[in-house]
């Protein structure tokens, strides 16, 4: 999957009788595409956050890092705002910015985009299109695309891997040509395009690509002390319509130039690129317009189609801002009838984007009499395939044959009743008396000290119902499970869980099934804290004004990820700061799992994942693991606590003064290690030693916060068990390397005994 060097000089060059620079042909998919691209346009940064279909360009170009083939400054984000908000920063520096994303991080950084456009920053970001939550669904359509339409960002259209590599080259030159500068997304289809491999053509090495992009010009930037510039000022009328007029000047000038770098890449390169793709249209009585992948397909139709003798084309885009109006009028002017298709609503107006615009752009020609039929399709990665194709060419064909349309608009490949499946009959609710039977006993201290807690033996807690059924989808090993079981089991009554996105999430709910006994709901992995807060505060509420009868035991947890406190990590903190009485409880496995191993800021120094690789120039993650407990600890909420899976009795200590803190105090946050043997690479039998090894080398030390006051619960020093940093880096594959790196070992270890000296002051301070 990688590219490698080997790849960049395989295959014959395949140079022409005009001198072009020799091109290798490969066999890629977009995602491929769109990494070699960024590696030979050899950007000056990119800022980037995982989301699947897009994450596999940032994870391309981090292991091509780490084998030193190219020199981009790869800026792992905390999430999508905050990729972007690198990105601008980077670019008002002056230098080539690049990012890449899908749906929810599209939107969650679309705030930033006009910001982008509306100062003029040149900048190139992929967007593998992906349907947009909820519900959550990780594949492909162009919900998130049509967010972008009103952002004053240029859109060029990649219809499969070839164009994902010619349009992101051309976009740096479109982005940066004076009468122009302005961002410009590169869209291309998820999974349809960025995961399938195609015959592409390519440049071996870099130079070609640098030549036909030139230096970057020299726009003002926020660099030279000497020209000392204001960016974004303060600005009212009448000069804020004076500069959204301006971006309108340079969306036309766009509209000239795009046509230009088309013809000087097509003399480069050999393939030839129009705004608007045309196929079999010269004498074609019906068409059928789509965008990207799915006109691929039609056009295979199209062929059958003309072979029985009907006059059908096929008309799609390369670019969908700015518009080519001009084009489409153009195209369509003897069509009798187009079937527009659209891979997203645009609720309640009877018509996507695309249909709406095409309709305008023929509505400018006096002349035109083409029928124009709307059809929303393929949402959520729902196959098109040649019968679906066809259906909308026999649809079209038939307004063109009768000169009616029969049904404007209406979505193709759904019914009214869903797939027919809906929830089955849900587990029984559990039965009230076991959720509350006397297991735990937590008093408080008259004295103000720590809740006193007394336990019955582990074994009998199995008498406690579990409130995640078996029969979850995780991994083999997974230590998720076990650890939320032992949590669960500890707490007493009534509970409501909010999980965020993450393993945990979305191995426990694949519709029309779910593996929660108790009420649940899901967020944006973002924002799961704010959504639970605002559950207890309508719980406190309707209680209040006597609107429901329940019992006073409820507890409210937040299940997150080690991720999700990365990207929510505002909403978590806004939370306790509120003082909502719930828990945070997340599950750490030191990265972003569930979407393919990338580094999370509570990933270790120098572990290795699919976005810290190691190589000759790499040596795995580059920055010190987050220490959440001590940020949470900062907000002065009454409960915070450290645990891992292998300390089952500590665990559940914690977990019943955790509940009663939320149920008396206030929120409460803990962090579990739990073991991803999948992405750890290491061994299920392994990984009770791995977690001691953790916890007995001081990385992941077992404590609690307890009203300010620091208490190490298990302190491997004072039971002589110890062990160096390395012994715990020798029993996962994810850390091997780190035994050949005795500096690397070194500073980590240093970093692990600096903070465990500084939480055994605080274990003795009695102020700290
Ligand atoms: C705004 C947004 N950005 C990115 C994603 C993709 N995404 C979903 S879960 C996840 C990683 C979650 O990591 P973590 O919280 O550690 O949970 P784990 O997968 O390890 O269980 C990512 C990056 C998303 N769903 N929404
Ligand atoms: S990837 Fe890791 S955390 Fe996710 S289900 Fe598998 S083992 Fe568990
Ligand atoms: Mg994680």
């Amino acid at each position: 999957m990688a590219i490698r060097a080997r790849d960049l000089a395989r295959g014959a060059a395949q140079g022409t009788a005009r001198r072009r620079p020799a091109q290798v042909a490969g066999f890629k998919s977009g995602n491929e595409m769109a990494a070699l691209a960024a590696s030979q346009i050899n950007f000056h940064l990119m800022g980037y956050y995982p989301i699947t279909p897009s994450t596999e360009i940032a994870e391309l170009l981090d292991e091509m890092k780490a084998e030193g083939l190219h020199d981009i400054a790869m800026v792992p984000a905390d999430g999508e705002h905050g990729a972007a908000g690198i990105c601008y920063g980077a670019s008002v520096g002056g230098g080539r910015v690049f990012n890449a994303t899908s749906a929810n991080g599209y939107l969650y950084a679309l705030e930033q985009m006009p910001v982008q456009a509306g100062t003029r920053m040149p900048a190139v970001l992929d967007l593998v299109t992906r349907t947009v939550s909820g519900p959550l669904d990780i594949r492909g359509d162009h919900s998130d695309l049509y967010f972008a339409l009103n952002t004053g960002w240029i859109v060029l259209l990649a219809r499969d891997p070839q164009a994902v590599y010619d349009m992101n080259i051309i976009a740096v030159r479109l982005s940066e040509h004076p009468d122009v500068r302005l961002p410009v997304i590169v869209a291309f289809d998820g999974f349809f395009t960025s995961h399938q491999k195609r015959r592409v053509s390519f440049f071996p090495d870099r130079e070609p690509v640098q030549a036909f992009l030139g230096p970057r010009p020299d726009f003002p930037h926020a660099l030279d002390p000497q020209r000392p510039i204001t960016f974004g000022p303060y600005m009212n009328d009448p000069d804020l319509i004076n500069n959204k007029y301006q971006l309108h000047l340079a969306m036309e000038a766009a509209r000239r130039v795009l046509p230009e770098l088309y013809a000087e890449w097509a003399e480069l390169t050999g393939r030839e690129y129009r705004t608007v793709d045309l196929y079999r249209m010269e004498d074609a009585e019906a068409a059928v317009f789509l965008l990207n992948s799915a006109a691929e397909t039609a056009k295979e139709v199209a062929d059958q189609l003309r072979a029985e003798g009907r006059k059908v084309g096929v008309i799609s885009l390369n670019v969908l801002r700015p518009f080519p109006a001009e084009e489409i009028r153009r195209a369509l002017r003897s069509v009798k009838a187009v079937l527009v298709g659209d891979r997203a609503d645009s609720y309640g107006s009877c018509g996507g984007n695309l249909t709406h615009e095409v309709k305008a752009a023929l509505k400018d020609d006096p002349e035109n009499r083409t029928l124009v039929l709307s059809r929303v399709y393929g949402l959520g990665g729902l196959e098109f395939d040649p019968a679906d194709a066809r259906t909308f060419f026999e649809a079209a064909l038939e307004a063109a044959e009768t000169g009616r349309v029969a049904v404007p608009f209406d979505y193709h490949g759904a019914s009214p009743a869903g797939s027919g499946q809906g929830l089955p009959p849900g587990l029984p609710p559990l039965d009230p008396e076991a959720l509350r039977l006397p297991l735990v006993q937590v008093k408080e201290d008259p004295t103000g000290g720590p809740l006193q807690v007394e336990h019955a033996p582990l074994w009998a807690f199995r008498n406690r119902p579990g409130r995640i059924a078996p029969g979850h989808g995780a991994c083999p090993g997974c230590g998720i499970f076990p650890s939320l079981d032992q949590f669960f089991r500890a707490i007493s009554g009534d509970v409501v869980v909010l999980f965020q996105t993450g393993c945990a999430m979305v191995v426990t709910t694949g519709y029309p099934y779910t593996a929660h006994r108790v009420t649940y709901i899901h967020n944006l992995f973002q924002n799961g804290a704010a959504t639970l807060s605002g559950l207890v505060e309508m719980f406190h509420e309707r209680k209040r004004r006597g609107e429901i009868q329940v019992r006073d035991d409820f507890t409210f947890v937040m299940v997150t990820g080690d991720g999700g406190m990365d990207i929510g990590m505002g909403p978590a903190i806004g939370t306790a700061l509120r003082g909502h009485r719930l828990i945070i409880l997340e599950y750490d496995n030191e990265g972003y799992m569930n979407t393919g191993s990338q580094l999370s800021y509570s990933t270790p120094l120098g572990h290795m994942t699919s976005t810290s690789h190691v190589g000759s120039h790499q040596a795995g993650k580059w920055f010190h693991h987050k220490d959440t407990p001590q940020i949470m600890a900062a907000c002065h909420i009454p409960y915070v606590f450290t645990a891992a899976q292998s300390y089952p009795e500590d665990l559940i200590r914690k977990a019943a003064k955790a509940q009663w803190y939320a149920q008396n105090a206030g929120p409460v946050y803990g962090k579990i290690l739990i073991a991803c043997p999948l992405n750890w690479r290491s061994e299920e039998s392994m990984t009770t030693e791995i977690l001691q090894a953790a916890v007995n080398s001081c990385f992941f030390p077992l404590y609690e916060i307890e009203k300010g006051k620091t208490r190490i619960t298990y302190d491997p020093e004072a039971l002589g068990k110890r062990v160096p940093v390395r012994e715990w880096a020798a029993l996962m594959g994810k850390t091997r390397h780190l035994l050949k790196d005795p500096e690397l070992l070194a500073e980590i270890e240093a970093e692990v005994d600096r903070r465990w000296q500084r939480l055994k002051a605080m274990h003795e301070h009695p102020l700290l």
